[in-house]
């Protein structure tokens, strides 16, 4: 497969059983393992991690536990040709982070998520990435007025600061999103999560994964998103998938709701040669009515969407759409790319 310079990744919470809030699981779970086997076979080269899909039942482990465990994942990962792309602490789902991990009102609550932060370090530091991506999942409010959102930013800088101080090398990303499962979320967009960046005691260490469906719950572009992470230089990673209008995010195959929102962003990350600075992550979900046999289509297939438009956005008549643009003729290039997009 021509894979035009970029290496991809996933996560193995996108092989998933498709439960939802209104019904149970509709595939039986597949072990970390059986998931590992997948990645080559899909013509994926990374992986990317929560801190418990490396080291499970992470909190009743100690240092050491810990530090071993992830070598010996890094391990198996080198003989499967396969690499850590990132690790991301999960803080959503312990009963202290009810109301928020580092922006709780509870201090026993940021105290716990302090100590899993570090403990996530660790993890990467051992898996061999200095990639560290925030999705900072209940950092917000159900109740605007049970939080002061001032004092929330402070708090999180707190915490980007004990995470920077604590490993001298690892660079976090942290990837926005403007709801859910909060109502309102603290750090909603790549403005915002640039901006905190240049606020903690390293901002050269402080960056930005954007992710398609969560710029577009925002009301905005996601390759605008990502043009602007690019412009600081702090677009670290994406993660690629599509969103069918404002409403749950929904995790859908890249470019399979609307596709040149998709060809958009494949321009973007590739005039800016994204294949040097990072890895496209897809962050894409099975449809709950796909059977367990066919469940890993929505991968291969984001893949093969991504690679397609990239061949699009090499192939577009550059002078053709240059010559629009200078004779503000948007209606003509607007026609150019519909029909370069359809091979007409
Ligand atoms: C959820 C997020 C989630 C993160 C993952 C890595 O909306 O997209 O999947 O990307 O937990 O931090
Ligand atoms: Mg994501």
């Amino acid at each position: 497969m021509e894979k035009f310079g970029y290496r991809f990744s996933f996560g193995p919470w996108n092989i998933h059983e498709g439960a939802d809030p209104f019904g149970p699981a509709v595939r039986p779970s597949r072990s970390f393992d059986n998931k590992l086997d997948a990645y080559k076979r899909l013509g994926f080269d990374a992986v990317q991690f929560h801190d418990d899909d490396a080291v499970p039942d992470l909190d009743n482990k100690n240092h050491a536990q810990i530090v071993g465990e992830s070598r010996a994942l890094r391990t198996r990962l080198e003989e499967m040709g396969l690499r850590a792309e990132f690790v991301a602490p999960r803080l959503w789902e312990h009963p202290l982070t009810i109301d928020g991990a580092y922006t709780s009102n509870d201090p026993q609550a940021r105290a716990y998520a302090r100590e899993r932060s570090h403990k996530m370090i660790d993890i990467a530091d051992a898996l061999g990435t200095d990639l560290i991506v925030l999705w900072l999942a209940r950092e917000g409010t159900y109740l605007r007025e049970s939080k002061d959102a001032a004092r929330a930013v402070d708090l999180l800088v707190e915490a980007m600061d004990d995470m920077l101080a604590y490993h001298p090398g690892i660079r976090l990303a942290v990837e926005p999103k403007p709801n859910e499962p909060m109502d309102i979320a603290y750090l909603p967009t790549a403005g915002h999560a640039i901006a905190i960046g240049f606020k903690t005691r390293a901002p050269e260490r402080c960056g930005l994964l954007v992710e398609s469906a969560h710029a577009i719950l925002a009301g905005l572009d996601p390759a605008d998103e990502m043009g602007f992470g690019l412009a600081y230089d702090k677009l670290w990673s994406v993660h690629l998938n599509d969103q069918n209008g404002l409403k749950y995010d929904q995790d859908r195959a890249f470019g399979s709701i609307n596709l040149r929102r998709a060809f958009d962003q494949v321009l973007i990350l590739d005039d800016h040669r994204f294949y040097e600075r990072g890895v496209v992550g897809l962050d894409v979900k099975a449809l709950r009515t796909q059977k367990a046999e066919v469940a890993e289509k929505h991968l291969s297939n984001s893949l093969q969407t991504f690679l397609w438009l990239v061949e699009r956005a090499r192939s577009l008549d550059r002078k053709a759409m240059q010559s629009c643009i200078e004779a503000r003729d948007y209606e003509e290039l607007d026609r150019l790319i519909l029909a370069h997009l359809m091979g007409r």
